[in-house]
């Protein structure tokens, strides 16, 4: 996918503040840390996106809007073990907002669920993969830091995190050297063209 323009337009705590202008979206979601914030700036090949090596960055809801046609929203990360209980809260009822109001205007045309193969899947992932599903939405895992590992190790990570989750189509990724760049192009573009 060609990227002609990538910009930030709108950062939300609930869906007041959501854009209006009814492009599709695709939604980012994953731990903290795993390199959400990261993939946007390399994938569009612009820095957009705040990204910290502290985990916890990404708080808001952010919208990206891409090449004027979609939307690829960041949403915050889970599993930061420092959170207090109250801000998991929060953490799931933003992310909650967001897929309903999406899914129910129609813009949500998937998700890409982003692991590090480097880390089992647990509950929180497979509570997201059935959620994901529930709305009648798609989702493209996304295995990142792939420049963290060797092939072998990223194969038999991927395999592992498989036993545990329906991982169906997925993309192997770096924000540090770019591997995978045009599968994922190729990826949102599924989703965005699958209809709502
Ligand atoms: N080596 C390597 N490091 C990466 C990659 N992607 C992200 N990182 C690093 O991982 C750290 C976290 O990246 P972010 O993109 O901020 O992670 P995030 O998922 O947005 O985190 P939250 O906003 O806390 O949810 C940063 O130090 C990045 O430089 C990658 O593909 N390879
Ligand atoms: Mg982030």
């Amino acid at each position: 996918m060609k990227i002609t323009s990538a910009e930030f337009t709108a950062s939300a705590v609930n869906s007041r503040s959501f854009p209006k202008d009814g492009l599709p979206e695709v939604a980012l979601i994953g731990r903290s840390n795993v390199g959400k914030s990261s993939l946007i700036n390399t994938f569009t090949n612009r820095k957009i996106a705040k990204t910290s090596s502290t985990p916890g960055k990404t708080r808001t809801i952010n919208f990206y809007r891409i090449n004027n046609s979609f939307y690829i929203v960041d949403l915050p990360g889970f599993g930061y073990a420092k959170v207090p209980a109250s801000e998991k809260k929060t953490w799931e009822r933003m992310t909650g907002d967001y897929f309903r109001d999406r899914a129910d205007r129609g813009l949500l045309r998937g998700a890409l669920i982003i692991l590090d193969p480097r880390r089992e899947a647990g509950e929180v992932e497979e509570n997201i993969y059935r959620w994901i599903e529930g709305l009648g939405a798609r989702a493209i895992t996304v295995f990142t830091k792939s420049d963290k590992l060797s092939r072998n190790k990223i194969s038999s990570g991927i395999a592992k995190i498989k036993r545990s989750i329906p991982v169906g189509g997925h993309v192997i990724f770096s924000s540090l050297n770019g591997e995978g760049r045009d599968a994922l192009g190729k990826s949102i573009r599924e989703l965005l063209e699958g209809g709502p």
